[in-house]
């Protein structure tokens, strides 16, 4: 089976559409095809500063979301990034092999530092997409299923996989990004020329899956459009409605053509009156769930025990194989 690695960061709490749709969707479809990796990414948290308390909290939340999203510890390994030392080595191994200027060049990084302000951006904010390509490679990963907001760093990956492997000798795949191009990138409901953001300057934009599911509709009801009244999907000239259909189609799994002949003549009311009533029919039982497992701590420790045991197994494998390479004697 090829291999899949994800993670995703508990940083905001709750998972907004844009995680689901763009990600956590794909983590569920490729546990069926991949031996597949998820971690939540808790390294990656502390690159803008956390409550520790509240960081410790999350991470079991964002474990919990992703259960209830569908991952079956049965079928992936599930785990927590910090649990597992190899990452961090391995990232020191790769912060060394990247040109300062190639860091430089990464849009995350200027678009988070930008929103951090000059004083409060850390190192560790401006070398986390580095870290990233020594999560993917420890695994060997052929796929690593992403927005299109992280494919800048998935090149970094294959490029630095690539430059080991010249200098050292053949050790590291080359991963592909795995981007499902209908929902690659949701948008903001009240900008739909932005991304769909934790960060974003206006929460009415912003879904977020944990959120008292009338709250989420009342969001989608009053979600920008245009003052056209047809109901097609044309991202370039429609983008707001364009970006409702496409959530609708994803969460109800109706083909587009299907959608835009249901609405034909109706106006943008009734799409937004019907996808209000899906997102609600979809996130009560997601909620539901998340809270199954909130309030059984043993459990879910217990998958996060199993999963960071399983990740070890590969990862201590392939650093022992990266530090040979490199040169590092060996401990005795
Ligand atoms: N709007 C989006 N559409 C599609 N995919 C998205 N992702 C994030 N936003 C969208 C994908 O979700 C995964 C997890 O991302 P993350 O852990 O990096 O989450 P994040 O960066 O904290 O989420 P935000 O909202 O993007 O935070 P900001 O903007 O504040 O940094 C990734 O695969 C990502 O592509």
């Amino acid at each position: 089976r090829p291999r899949a690695l994800s993670g995703i960061q508990p940083t905001a709490g709750s998972f907004h559409l844009g995680n689901y749709l763009g990600a956590v969707r794909q983590y569920v479809a490729l546990q069926e095809t991949h031996d597949a990796f998820y971690m939540v990414v808790d390294l990656h948290a502390i690159t803008v500063p956390q409550d520790p308390k509240e960081l410790r909290a999350n991470t079991r939340l964002a474990a919990a979301q992703l259960l209830a999203a569908g991952l079956d510890p049965e079928r992936c390994t599930l785990f927590v990034q910090s649990h597992v030392p190899e990452h961090a080595q391995l990232g020191w191994v790769m912060n060394c092999l990247t040109g300062f200027g190639e860091a430089s060049r990464m849009t995350q990084f200027k678009d988070k530092s930008a929103k951090q302000g000059a004083g409060a951006t850390t190192v560790g904010l401006f070398t986390y997409p580095i870290l990233q390509v020594a999560d993917i490679l420890l695994y060997q990963a052929d796929a690593v299923p992403v927005g299109e907001d992280q494919r800048q760093h998935i090149e970094l990956t294959r490029d630095l996989a690539e430059r080991f492997n010249g200098r050292f000798g053949d050790t590291f795949t080359l991963p592909a990004a795995h981007i499902v191009r209908e929902t690659a990138k949701i948008y903001d409901l009240q900008d739909p020329s932005a991304k769909m953001s934790k960060s974003t300057a206006n929460p009415k934009g912003l879904i977020n899956l944990l959120d008292e599911p009338k709250v989420s509709a009342k969001k989608i009801k009053s979600a920008v459009t245009d003052t056209d009244t047809v109901i097609r999907f044309d991202p370039e000239n429609k983008p707001g409605v364009s970006n409702l259909l496409t959530i609708y189609a994803t969460l109800t799994g109706t083909g587009m053509a299907d959608l835009e002949q249901k609405y034909e003549g109706k106006g943008y009311g009734a799409l937004k009156t019907d996808l209000a009533e899906v997102m609600v029919d979809w996130v009560t039982p997601f909620r539901a769930r998340t809270q199954e497992y909130l309030d059984d701590p043993e459990t879910l420790d217990s998958v996060l025990a199993k999963g960071a045991e399983k990740a070890r197994a590969v990862a201590a494998e392939t650093l022992a194989q990266a530090y040979d390479k490199v040169g590092f004697l060996p401990a005795k």
